[in-house]
């Protein structure tokens, strides 16, 4: 499973707080335990900031890069931001979070793309707004896939993302999101499989019990790779459990070595 860290975005109070007072340190804190606890990317947003977005976007990753040895994910919809950011972004090859299939947002962040020889993340998303259904979502996956691979973007560097909306305002969501998983890993065209996973359980308590729970489903589905919290230490051990299981693991190798540094729940 590839990992994105997703802590530091500005729509959760104590980042927002962290910005606005230019707190460093907390940042700091924060990208180093995420990388430390296995994060593959950190994702940075400063989304909640509609006015000063790039300036703190900017920010973030200038003070984030030096701390951990892991590339950023650039998590804004605005592609003016993105493409500052990927100027100042240092580490070999950072996420772009992300491209759609709308026409504007596709072809203002595609040339970024190659450009910069990154990669990206892929939303299920197009000019007309949320997909309602799986097989809307699959109609637009199976664009991007046609659409950045005419554009020379390798498969191995799109991460499609089904866009999981929370189950407490439909019970169909978690399920779509399944279904839509299960459909873009069927076509097996060598694409990465993401997801924002704790959108899932947005407005219902003790949150980490639906998204340990929905990890180890959607990756029997397909899933290889979701935007978490790399600190819960029980959905990061239930990941290496499902990898052993679904022979992503051969032999357990990496989950012997977890258990061995004790990073096991
Ligand atoms: N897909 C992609 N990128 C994404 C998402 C996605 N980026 C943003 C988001 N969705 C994924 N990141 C988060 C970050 C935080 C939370 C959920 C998803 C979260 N925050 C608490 C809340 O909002 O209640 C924090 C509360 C607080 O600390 O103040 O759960 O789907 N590509």
């Amino acid at each position: 499973m590839i990992i994105i860290g997703e802590l530091i975005n500005s729509t959760r109070k104590k980042i927002k707080e962290a910005i606005k007072n230019q707190d460093t340190e907390t940042i700091k804190e924060i990208a180093r335990a995420q990388a430390e606890a296995g994060a593959d990317y950190v994702d940075v947003n400063a989304g909640a900031f509609v006015h000063d977005e790039i300036k703190y976007l900017l920010w973030l990753v200038e003070i984030v890069q030096p701390e951990i040895d892991k590339p950023l994910s650039l998590d804004s919809p605005n592609p003016k931001a993105m493409e500052e950011a990927l100027k100042i972004h240092e580490k070999e090859r950072p996420l772009l979070n992300s491209i759609t299939a709308e026409k504007e947002r596709y072809a203002k962040i595609a040339p970024l793309i190659k450009e910069y020889k990154a990669r990206t993340i892929a939303l299920c998303m197009g000019d007309g707004g949320m997909p309602e259904t799986a097989d809307e979502r699959l109609k637009i996956a199976d664009k991007l896939i046609n659409d950045l691979s005419r554009d020379g973007v390798p498969l191995d560097d799109v991460f499609l993302d089904p866009l999981i909306k929370p189950v407490s305002v439909s019970g169909e969501y978690g399920l779509q999101a399944l279904d839509t998983i299960s459909g873009i890993a069927s076509w097996d065209t060598g694409v990465h499989i993401t997801c924002g996973l704790s959108n899932v359980s947005y407005g219902l308590p003790k949150r980490y019990l639906l998204n340990q729970a929905f990890v180890v489903m959607a990756m029997a589905q397909g899933l290889d790779s979701a935007i978490i919290d790399p600190l819960d230490k029980y959905i990061m051990s239930l990941i290496k459990a499902s990898e052993v299981l679904l022979n992503k693991d051969p032999y357990g190798g990496n989950y012997l070595k977890a258990h061995r540094s004790g990073d096991l729940a």
